[in-house]
């Protein structure tokens, strides 16, 4: 398939769209399947995983295939819930064109324009296609006026629906100007395009306006690509992807004005930090992207990728990134949603997959050559992970088994990531939010048959001190044959927040001996990792050793550990003792109007506003610090006070005391452990 042929596009936009559905009619109408699945039977090609299907919502991009005419269309149907916007735009790479699918009756929605604005950062050309024309043939003219509004003027029809929306009317290819429509004349959408088009190029501009010329769809063709690329114009088409409407007319714009990977704009590829030209020539070096990895429990891991130069074949040695080991890739495939076909070759600008290399993680380059050993795409602007709830394994020995499944579902999915917090014992999951990772916990249940229990997380509170102190003891310990004995004196005192842990030996004329300071020093240690007054580990504190006893027979390593710890909890005892809490840096975008329920709502959770200034025209950005503890129910709270309209992120910026109540609750019937 020479690479003219082959056109790839993602279909993105709000969940409920239609952009699954639309997949099914355009395999359908190509004869690719010969019966259309339905979204609420879970018959559908792309929405084949169970948790799709349970929740009737696709959940990952699931790559498509089909022949039209001469050509080869390769379609990724992205998710659009708002919690899977990262997956959506992970898949961004591997395509030249995004297609917008909108809902006919609801109009876009939130995750509609991030990927409008995503697509357009990402140098993607541009189509909007309004669905559910047999459902509103009323307010279709509005529902366009607003996207224009919204979106900008570059919004033209290349098509218009017809009076009762049972089919729509070609204002572009080959126009009949006496046809009926919904609303504007055929003429007037005409005109309105070419005008457009023909900015771009200056020849036939002139043509155009000294000749009062027709232009052919022919004469055209370049200047229309010419202006997607520039985003000088963004095409809008009505569809319904239900009765078939518009389905004939979609086929023919993605395959005859959708670019050729020849036409759309280049990769972002870059070599160490410079950006570097990667050309679909088929002759050249291999070079792939991985834009998606699927990990099954039974089939292993599959990695999806677009071939942006050469050609890979089952025999291809390939390297991944800087690896100096190539791997062979055995079987080639072509997907058709859960189906693999095997291929014998993917030509530079088609999309594959190859199964069973671990080495394949997602954003991987994969070349043939050391040329292109320090080769990357230029990253992506995913959203931060910022949801995190603590798991661990219902069943008791399935420690192990949480750790290696954990990895696997996360390699699949670049905005979920595991953590382990140490002093807490405590396994992290972070996604985008609760349904990312509600999601994740029922795929490792039913996929993995690992049953894991979900909770809050708890915050890492800390201890220190506020003032200096002293601290002495005597441990002594007599049973039957030889004895303990070690005793301790020291001194303790505050140090700046952040600078952790100094210990000092101040120990004069062997009164502890030398060989015994390391005991005390292990003994304080332990108590600055489990906490002295509530359980949490202690930070910023100096410890100065001055003075002890030892006996000559008696003294061990055990009597000065323990004297250590003793001396340095009645130390802590005298030196106003306080709890410390995690506070966040929290950058809230929002619309204006909200402004003052937004700050409120932050002011009453303990949060101080540090700045706040507008975003674009009607948004807002506000920067605030808050207790970690507060903001648990942040994405409820913006939901409901910002009405869904809202995103934030955050990030740890120090840690500071806690209120008085909140300090006597935490250290409630907490009691130091006693050595054994
Ligand atoms: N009336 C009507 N309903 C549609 C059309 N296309 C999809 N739907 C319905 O809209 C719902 C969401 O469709 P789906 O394909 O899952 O949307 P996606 O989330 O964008 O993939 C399903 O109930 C579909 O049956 C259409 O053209 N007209
Ligand atoms: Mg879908």
């Amino acid at each position: 398939m020479p690479v003219r042929n082959i056109r790839n596009i993602a279909f993105a936009g709000q969940a409920g769209a239609g952009k699954t559905t639309l997949v099914e009619r355009l395999l359908f109408q190509t004869n690719t399947i010969q019966q259309m699945g339905e979204i609420e039977r879970g018959s559908t090609v792309c929405d084949y995983d169970t948790q799709s299907k349970q929740r009737q919502h696709s959940l990952n991009p699931t790559p498509v295939t089909f022949k039209y005419n001469q050509h080869r269309v390769n379609i990724l149907d992205a998710p659009g819930m708002p919690d899977f916007i990262g997956r959506s735009i992970s898949i961004l790479p591997a395509v030249e064109s995004v297609a917008l699918v909108i809902d006919g009756v609801d109009g876009p929605g939130m995750v509609t324009e991030r990927m409008f604005e995503i697509a357009g950062e990402r140098e993607k050309c541009r189509l909007i296609i309004i669905n559910k024309i047999d459902a509103n043939d009323e307010d279709l003219a509005t529902l366009l006026a607003e996207l224009q509004a919204q979106f900008g003027a570059e919004l033209l029809p290349i098509n218009l629906p017809d009076k009762g929306g049972h089919d729509v009317v070609d204002c572009f290819f080959t126009p009949d100007y006496d046809a009926e429509t919904l609303f504007s004349s055929v003429q007037d959408a005409h005109d309105a395009l070419v005008d457009q088009v023909v900015e771009v190029d200056e020849e036939l501009m002139e043509l155009y306006l000294e000749q009062g010329q027709e232009l052919s769809p022919q004469q055209l063709h370049d200047p229309f690509e010419k202006a997607l690329r520039s985003a000088h114009l963004v095409p809008v088409c009505f569809v319904s992807a239900r009765t078939g409407a518009g389905v004939d007319q979609l086929l023919k714009i993605l395959t005859e004005l959708m670019p050729t990977p020849l036409e759309g704009n280049p990769p972002l590829f870059m070599n160490h930090d410079q950006p570097v030209d990667v050309q679909p020539a088929e002759d050249g070096h291999v070079i792939a992207h991985v834009f998606k990895v699927e990990v099954d429990p039974f089939m292993g891991r599959l990695a999806m990728l677009r071939v942006h130069q050469g050609c890979i074949t089952p025999e291809s040695q390939l390297f991944v990134g800087e690896s100096k080991k190539p791997f062979k890739v055995g079987h080639l495939f072509k997907l058709q949603g859960n189906e693999r076909i095997e291929i014998e070759r993917a030509v530079a600008g088609d999309i594959c997959a190859i199964g069973k290399v671990d080495e394949l993680v997602f954003d991987a380059v994969v070349h043939d050559s050391h040329d292109e050993d320090n080769f990357h795409l230029k990253s992506l602007d995913l959203p931060p992970p910022m949801f995190s709830m603590a798991v661990r394994p219902t069943r008791r020995g399935d420690e192990q088994k949480l750790s290696e499944t954990l990895t696997k579902i996360t390699a699949e999915d670049p905005s979920l990531t595991v953590s382990h917090r140490a002093n807490l014992n405590e396994t992290l999951l972070t996604g985008v939010g609760e349904l990312h990772i509600q999601v994740a916990i029922d795929r490792m249940a039913e996929q993995f048959k690992l049953e894991v229990d979900v909770s809050e997380p708890s915050i890492d509170y800390r201890e220190t001190i506020t003032k200096p102190a002293e601290g002495h003891y005597r441990h002594k310990k007599q049973t039957g044959g030889a004895g303990q004995f070690g005793e301790v004196y020291l001194r303790i005192r505050p140090l700046a927040r952040g600078e952790g842990f100094r210990f000092i030996d101040k120990v004069v004329g062997g009164a502890i001996p030398g060989s015994f300071i390391p005991a005390v020093e292990k003994g304080v240690r332990q108590i600055m990792a489990e906490g002295a007054i509530a359980g949490y580990a202690m930070q910023d504190i100096e410890v100065e050793v001055y003075d002890g006893k030892h006996h000559s027979v008696d003294s061990k390593e055990i009597a000065f550990v323990s004297a250590g710890r003793k001396a340095f909890l009645e130390a802590v005892k005298q030196a106003a003792p306080i709890i410390l809490e995690p506070v966040v840096d929290v950058a809230v975008s929002f619309p204006s109007e909200a402004m003052g329920d937004i700050s409120g709502d932050m002011v009453s959770h303990r949060g101080i506003i540090c700045d706040t200034r507008m975003e674009g025209k009607n948004k807002t950005l506000l920067k605030c610090k808050a207790p970690l503890s507060e903001m648990g129910d942040y994405s409820q709270r913006l939901k409901s006070i910002a009405s869904g309209e809202g995103s934030f992120t955050m990030g740890l910026s120090h840690f500071d005391s806690v209120p008085r109540e909140t300090q006597q609750q935490l250290c409630k019937g907490y009691e130091v452990k006693e050595l054994a």
